[in-house]
């Protein structure tokens, strides 16, 4: 393997990103891997990559009818109006029963389709016989509650197998789930039920996290005093914690459920009838609800978790990811279990009782394909080579990283001291907006990079504009666009058509709009750079600030890094970078000079920060996302009025406004 590195001097731009992350590490499939992959060469996959652009609706058409049961064929496989889109109409099918009912009638019965760990040590392996019976009685306990096709369930819950249940069951009755994570607020949580409706809350008492009870019957009780459409609760008991239930409104999971039937016939749904909505929050005003409908939604997630993650019945497939966040809906949920796969799922934290934790829980059930985010491969990586040392990892095959851009350094530690060099790295790109992943290296077929997410999946159509939605040239960053409809794209935002229009399809008219920036290589690889509003702009230059955040990492001590702009009087913006040091280390003035000379050699005296501030957390969001906007304010000593709902720890921002260096 080619170990080689370099940077290069920024270049005046206006329009365009400056690009100076030169990563030139290339990690070919293993031969080993790519003889047994679906997609095994990168010729095989040139080929069907350029088919499915060229014929959209052949190749996916195609797919539809291998890769999903249908109740009643379809019709047309698209009809687009954009930036409207209907997929396969006139065919019918139902979502849960693609994702059990066939595999227990091809005889899968008995084969475990989800295998949990509650944070404290306690167990659960549900075969998809039982996951077909729990949804069956879950779904007519929905039904009995008075829930109808098209309606909206909120889903406010732990990580237990209840949460997929609850999903499920709503997909067989032709509800909508609307999960909300269950680390938000009774706040938000309100706030999403109000907008969309939801006639049903389900909950739990409460849900283990680091050790504590999450009081989540408790927030649900505060919510719902403002929410007039919400007729009855579903509470799971968890934790055997204390609450209040309403008699009439609410009812015990337990209880409930054992009074149903289990037995439930799937309701036959359009292929455009609405599967979920999840909420985002948008960089301002209130969240989106993002609405996904069944037959393409559930054929992105298939056909890709199949494909990406390489799935075959021998594997057991661990994804990291909240039921709150997409991730959870299409590769915790849909995805695997519509390929008859075994999911782990893990409820706590993965620090909780120590750091060994996600290592002791591949070994234990020999997980297979592990996908997690990038800000947990760097909590870990900080946390020492002596967690994952004590277990056998023997069983990876091959690792996920989704969320963020996942810096190189991070990337070559999960691939040789979790993966043992032997597997390969998928780094996925998408959107909640998106349903599926877009843009992937296929690990059998695509040579990975560090830090590049690589090619477009199939039926993707990816472009990289400037802000007249002219194409950028080779090497140069711009606007990460998608040029054609892809069947689990977005249907629109709940009860906002023109905010659908005007958010994604209107900044370069008539072409899907990322939000995102990137750039694509010689070799025609992809580089997500950030969001596009995490840009800065200093002295005229267009930096991101995801490329000062890798030089930063790439420093030894340096852990963890989110930069910011703050408005400056001479460059228009200033660098404000907070950093967070390897165990063991700490702050000094010696080390912040040193941190700011090594940017300027990484990338360029332009990209060197004005201020580095030292923290022992970055505020982010549950599912990792560091959330720039609040570091804006606080690097600009303003006090913030953004929405913190989503934040995980409020207590971050606080240390990070004590630790000035002025
Ligand atoms: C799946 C998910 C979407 C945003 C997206 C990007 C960022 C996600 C990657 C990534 C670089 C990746 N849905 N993002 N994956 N950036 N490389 N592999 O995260 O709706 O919660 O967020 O996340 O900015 O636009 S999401």
């Amino acid at each position: 393997m080619a170990i080689k590195k370099k940077s290069e001097k920024i270049s005046a731009s206006t329009d365009a990103i400056t690009s100076s992350l030169k990563e030139t590490r290339v990690f070919a499939p293993p031969r080993e891997f790519a003889k047994n992959a679906h997609i095994k060469s990168p010729a095989q996959y040139q080929k069907l990559w350029e088919q499915s652009v060229k014929k959209p609706e052949v190749f996916w058409g195609k797919q539809a009818k291998e890769n999903l049961e249908w109740i009643k064929p379809f019709k047309k496989v698209l009809q687009w109006k954009a930036p409207f889109a209907k997929w396969f109409t006139g065919g019918k099918l139902n979502a849960s029963a693609n994702c059990i009912d066939r595999h227990v009638t091809a005889g899968l019965g008995n084969k475990a389709a989800l295998i949990w760990e509650g944070e404290p040590g306690d167990s659960r392996t549900l075969t998809y016989q039982d996951l077909l019976r729990e949804t069956s009685k879950c779904a007519n306990a929905l039904k009995a509650l008075g829930v109808t096709p098209g309606d909206r369930v909120a889903i406010y819950m732990p990580l237990i197998p209840e949460t997929v249940i609850a999903m499920l069951a709503c997909a067989r009755v032709g509800a909508m789930h609307c999960v909300v994570f269950g680390g938000f607020s009774s706040e938000a949580l309100a706030d999403r039920i109000n907008d969309c409706g939801a006639s049903v809350v389900i909950t739990a008492d409460g849900g283990y996290r680091k050790g504590a009870v999450v009081a989540l019957k408790q927030n649900v009780d505060v919510a719902i005093e403002r929410c007039p459409s919400v007729s009855h609760v579903l509470v799971v008991r968890r934790t055997g914690t204390l609450v209040t239930m309403q008699p009439a409104r609410d009812h015990w999971w337990g209880e409930f459920l054992g009074r149903m039937s289990s037995h439930c016939p799937p309701y036959e749904a359009d292929s455009e009838h609405p599967l979920f909505l999840l909420y985002t929050s948008g960089s301002t005003g209130k969240p989106k609800g993002i609405l996904h409908t069944t037959g393409g939604y559930l054929l992105g997630a298939a056909l890709s978790a199949k494909i990406v993650f390489d799935l075959k019945p021998s594997d057991t497939f661990w994804c990291t990811a909240d039921a709150g966040w997409v991730t959870g809906h299409s590769y915790l949920a849909y995805g695997p279990l519509a390929n008859g796969a075994t999911i782990v799922m893990y409820e706590g934290a993965p620090n909780h009782p120590d750091w060994g934790r996600l290592w002791s829980i591949v070994e234990k059930h020999r997980v297979s394909i592990l996908y997690t985010a990038p800000t947990a491969i760097r909590a870990c990586l900080r946390a020492g080579d002596s967690w994952p040392a004590k277990h056998d990892l023997s069983s990876l095959r091959l690792l996920g990283s989704v969320g963020e851009p996942i810096n190189p350094e991070a990337w070559m530690w999960y691939h040789e001291v979790i993966g043992g060099g032997r597997c390969p790295i998928v780094d996925t790109w998408w959107q909640t907006e998106t349903g599926s992943i877009m843009i992937s290296p296929l690990p059998g077929a695509i040579p990975q990079v560090p830090g590049s997410a690589t090619k477009p999946f199939f039926g993707v159509f990816p472009d990289i504009v400037d802000k007249n939605g002219k194409p950028v040239p080779a090497g140069s960053g711009g606007f990460l666009v998608i040029r054609k409809p892809w069947p689990s794209m977005l249907r629109t935002i709940w009860g906002d058509d023109e905010r659908y229009k005007q958010q994604y399809w209107s900044q370069v008219p008539g072409v899907y709009f990322t939000g995102d920036g990137a750039r694509r290589d010689k070799k025609g690889n992809i580089w997500i750079m950030g969001r596009i509003d995490d840009v800065l702009n200093v002295s005229g230059h267009r930096l991101s600030t995801m490329e000062v955040e890798s030089a930063l990492v790439s420093h030894k001590l340096v852990a963890e890094a989110a930069v910011v702009g703050r408005p400056d009087e001479l460059k228009g913006e200033g660098i404000v970078a907070f950093v967070t040091l390897q165990v063991g280390f700490s702050a000094s003035d010696a080390l912040r000079d040193e941190l700011k000379k090594h940017v300027a050699v990484q990338i360029g005296a332009l990209a060197r920060p004005d201020d580095i501030r030292f923290a022992d957390a970055l505020p982010k969001t549950r599912s990792g996302k560091i959330m720039r906007r609040l570091l804006r304010d606080v690097a600009a000593g303003r006090n913030s009025n953004q929405d913190t709902s989503t934040l995980e720890d409020l207590s971050v921002v606080a240390a990070l406004r004590a630790d000035s260096e002025d």
